[in-house]
């Protein structure tokens, strides 16, 4: 009967790898008052005021405004509960994500 030789590891996988990111976007619409949008900002990126209000404004100039970037677990979750937010108030506000290029 042939035994399984395990041999010592001789090599060592460089440590440099990281997880792929993703970005999340806030997308423009028509109806979410600004306001609104600023405070989900403040609550769930934790952002200040100040870079709350230029983020919504650049979205809602130019149709999208990419927030931040994560892991992607917390990307989407991030970007779910933001959503949510909107949702529960009937507003049509909307954060998507996608994987950093
Ligand atoms: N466009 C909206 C309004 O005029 C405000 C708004 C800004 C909504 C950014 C969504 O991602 C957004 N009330």
């Amino acid at each position: 009967m042939s035994k399984t030789v395990v041999q010592p590891r001789t090599k060592t996988k460089p440590q440099t790898a990281r997880p792929p990111l993703y970005k999340v976007i806030l997308l423009n619409d028509d109806y979410t008052p600004r306001e609104f949008v600023v405070q989900v900002l403040k609550a769930v990126f934790r952002m200040n005021a100040d870079r709350a209000y230029g983020v919504m404004m650049t979205a809602h100039r130019r149709g999208a405004c990419v927030i931040a970037v994560y892991a992607r677990d917390v990307a989407e979750t991030k970007a779910k509960e933001a959503t949510e937010l909107g949702k529960q108030k009937g507003y049509p506000l909307f954060f998507t994500t996608e994987p950093e290029e």
